[in-house]
């Protein structure tokens, strides 16, 4: 859609996203009103200087019809729901209906990667971004990740490429967004209390592609199985990863293998991940991914090299965290959906306390069954969710109910033996009991210093 100087605008959330799209719109000419939940005195004094240097026009305490279908175009942060009665009313209105992404589309100067799925987006984006730049080049790094994406719009200069996390809410508003390489790492469910259905996070997921041109590509999970059910509408090349043969990147052992097509006609390239702290299966198709991407952009495999041996996946994911008496403690607070559990747990053999719980967010928590019956010893639960999954995982595994973080750990140390690994993977949301799930794989983090200390 084309934005022209004097349109009028409304920006409903004032959080990360809105704040970039408030200055945006400004610096576009356009009149910028905002309709934000929290009440005037929530907002902080930066937030407040936000709206008084672009001369804004405020909604606080809620989103009301008359304010925002008084607008030309809506603009809409990522985690606010589409369903509510003001955005509604504006559609039905006809009033068009965008996110970030939407606002960026035809603005972007440099090539895109944009990365999505349930699971590895923010281990595959950093990736993507630390081999490009060992490989020389200037990468705006945002998205889902942290950075607005409008921040790159209204300063471009000097980047080669930009490197995007994209999540579904995301998506969702993306109007004619196309990465010149889309990553689609995996489909598990995940954010379905937002979505409302499986197949509508998928679509979702989806749009990442829908405008993509020939000469795009599409890099894809040859693996997975929701994946797999999705009708694809790139008009680009399809790439795939995976286990099996057929795939263009396929992990064999501790390596990852591009078939030919890259490099000198014919030949394969082999990527030992064994030496870096990429070696584990998940990691591998992490891995896998993003060397599909890069050298699809054309990296050097000498540089690629080099940068697989210093990379460090992101802390809270499967981050090692200490061992007392043989036990040893894993750190997987950023699980916060069946499908990473699930994951985590594939390296195990029955060896496993496993600590869960938190905020549900629509997931059906038996799924876990099997894995956890397979690889799991004993669970301990937190958190809101703790009877739900406790009532999902009945008659599997044995369960004990903890207040908690500290009371978690305690109970885990004390079902766990020599060699077996506590694991927190909560397969929930982190708010009910901490501000984020940083603080939350902190805490844990603590619990075991503290354990140590009080051991020894
Ligand atoms: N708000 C309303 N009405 C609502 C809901 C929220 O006014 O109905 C207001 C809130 O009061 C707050 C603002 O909107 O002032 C928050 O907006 P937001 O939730 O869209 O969050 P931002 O601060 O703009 O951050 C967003 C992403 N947040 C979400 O998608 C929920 C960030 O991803 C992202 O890093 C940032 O843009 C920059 O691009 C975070 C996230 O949790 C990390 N993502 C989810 C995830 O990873 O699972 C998808
Ligand atoms: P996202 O940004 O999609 O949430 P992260 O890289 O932050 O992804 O990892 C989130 C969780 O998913 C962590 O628990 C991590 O161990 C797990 N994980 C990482 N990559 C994958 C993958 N390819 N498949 C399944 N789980 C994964």
């Amino acid at each position: 859609m084309e934005l022209v100087s004097g349109m009028k605008s409304v920006v409903i959330g004032l959080g990360k996203s809105g704040i970039a799209a408030v200055k945006y719109l400004h610096g576009r000419g356009l009149d910028v009103g905002v309709s934000e939940r929290r009440s005037i005195n929530e907002l902080s004094s930066l937030e407040k200087t936000v709206l008084e240097e672009n001369t804004c026009h405020v909604e606080t305490g809620g989103h009301s019809e008359e304010f925002c279908s008084s607008a030309d175009v809506l603009v809409v942060s990522p985690g606010v729901p589409h369903d509510i009665p003001a955005i509604r009313a504006a559609k039905s209105c006809g009033i068009p209906v965008l996110g970030e992404l939407a606002l960026a589309a035809d603005q972007f100067r440099v090539p895109v990667i944009a990365v999505t799925g349930s699971n590895g987006k923010t281990t595959v984006t950093s990736l993507i971004a630390h081999l490009l730049e060992v490989s020389g080049k200037k990468v705006f790094l945002g998205g889902n990740i942290g950075t607005p994406v409008l921040e790159h719009i209204m300063n471009p200069e000097g980047c080669d490429v930009a490197v995007l996390e994209l999540s579904s809410f995301q998506l969702q508003a993306a109007g004619e967004f196309r990465p010149d390489i889309g990553v689609f790492l995996n489909l598990s469910p995940d954010h379905l209390d937002w979505h409302g259905s499986m197949q509508a996070y998928a679509e979702a997921k989806l749009k990442m592609f829908v405008c993509q041109l020939k000469t795009d590509t599409a890099i894809i999970s040859g693996d997975d199985r929701f994946i797999q059910q999705q009708s694809f509408i790139t008009p680009g090349t399809v790439l795939r990863f995976g286990t099996t043969p057929d795939c263009r990147a396929v992990i064999d052992k501790m390596s990852v293998r591009l078939h030919p097509g890259f490099g000198k006609k014919g030949s394969q390239e082999i990527y030992n991940l064994s030496p870096t702290h990429l070696a584990s299966q998940v990691n591998l198709l992490n891995g896998a991914a993003a060397l599909l991407a890069v050298r699809e952009f054309g990296c050097d495999p000498g540089m690629i090299r080099k940068g697989l041996a210093s990379f460090s996946p992101p802390e809270h994911r499967m981050t090692p965290v200490g061992e007392i008496q043989g036990i040893r403690f894993v750190n997987d607070s950023k699980a916060t959906n069946v499908g990473a559990v699930v994951a985590a747990l594939s390296g195990y053999r029955k060896d496993v306390v496993l600590i869960a719980g938190g905020r549900d967010k629509g997931s059906d928590f038996s799924v876990l069954r099997p894995v956890v019956q397979e690889r799991v010893k004993h669970v301990i639960l937190i958190g809101e969710a703790r009877r739900d999954i406790a009532k999902a995982l009945a008659g599997v595994v044995e369960i004990q109910q903890a207040e908690s973080m500290e009371d978690a750990v305690a109970r885990a140390y004390e079902e766990a033996e020599n060699h077996d690994t506590v694991l927190l993977a909560p397969a929930c949301a982190s708010f009910d009991m901490f501000a984020n799930y940083g603080e939350r794989g902190r805490i844990f983090t603590r619990c075991v210093e503290s354990l140590r200390k009080a051991i020894s």
